[in-house]
């Protein structure tokens, strides 16, 4: 076919395409969740209902793309794990990083909705994205311990700051309450003041959530009307610990040596 005497501007495109045998890392933010959580009232420190949207956003894109083989989500963020000889598009970065910012951005104003029933969305939401390339497996590795390490870190202080303010005290009082404090003053606070046991709350809040595939029994019937029972992957939603080696162990399909 005939190319035009235009087709030449192609050649100002940049050649984007990622570094092979490499982890490859997506991660999404929510831009300006700051005041996007307070316009529509999530509760704090966690809202359950917008944590589930983000996971429900999340299995969404792992089902479309099949190459994301983990996703670790908290708060208002999401990294999408693909693996080192993942060749998506031919690694080419804007085009995964935007498809998979994209996806998400969608699903979560399709189902906010099912999630919120009785709140309007306000204005429409969006998300950021990145990617950013892991040689090694422990580098790999650390960026999600990293991540769930920051989990860990904001729900102890922000469980301690609301805590605080229920009880009475201003902002400022409680953010002075805090400063300096370690983690097992933290907990001693909450069990001492309030008779929360850290350890207690909701794992999705102290962990974050990791979704993986996993091989499952699923009964189906077939036309006979016989029911049977097939093998099937499907997107787990699991509030894991990521950090030691026993996930890796349990999980060696993610292709992490231990
Ligand atoms: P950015 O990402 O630079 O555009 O700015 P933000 O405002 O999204 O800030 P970021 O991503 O560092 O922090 C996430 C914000 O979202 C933080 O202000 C707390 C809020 N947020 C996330 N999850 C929840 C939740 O479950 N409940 C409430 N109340 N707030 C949440
Ligand atoms: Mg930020
Ligand atoms: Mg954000
Ligand atoms: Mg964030
Ligand atoms: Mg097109």
């Amino acid at each position: 076919m005939a190319k035009s005497k235009y087709e030449y501007v192609k050649q100002f495109e940049k050649n984007d395409v990622l570094l092979p045998n490499t982890w490859l890392v997506v991660r999404i933010d929510g831009r300006g969740f700051h005041k996007f959580s307070d316009q529509h009232k999530f509760k704090k420190p966690n809202d359950q209902d917008a944590l589930n949207l983000m996971n429900k956003c999340a299995v969404s894109v792992m089902n479309d793309i099949h190459d994301i083989v983990l996703a670790y989500g908290q708060s208002d963020e999401y990294s999408f794990v693909l693996k080192k000889d993942c060749a998506l598009y031919g690694r080419r970065e804007t085009k995964i990083v935007s498809t998979i910012v994209s996806l998400f951005t969608s699903n979560y104003v399709f189902y906010w909705k099912n999630y919120f029933p009785q709140k309007e969305l306000l204005y429409p939401p969006s998300f950021d994205g990145r990617a950013v390339l892991y040689p090694a497996d422990n580098n790999f590795r650390d960026y999600l311990s990293w991540r769930q390490v920051d989990c860990h870190i904001n729900n102890l202080y922000n469980t301690c700051f609301w805590a605080l303010v229920i009880s009475g005290k201003t902002e400022s009082e409680a953010e002075n309450a805090l400063r300096g404090t370690i983690s097992s003053e933290k907990n001693e606070l909450l069990f001492s003041q309030f008779k929360i046991n850290y350890n207690n709350l909701p794992e999705m809040f102290r962990k974050g959530s990791v979704i993986i595939r996993k091989e499952v029994d699923v009964k189906t019937t077939c036309e006979n009307g016989m029911e049977v029972t097939r093998k099937k992957k499907v997107a787990l939603i699991l509030h894991d610990d990521i950090i030691g080696d026993k996930f890796w162990k349990e999980n060696p399909t993610l292709g992490v040596i231990i």
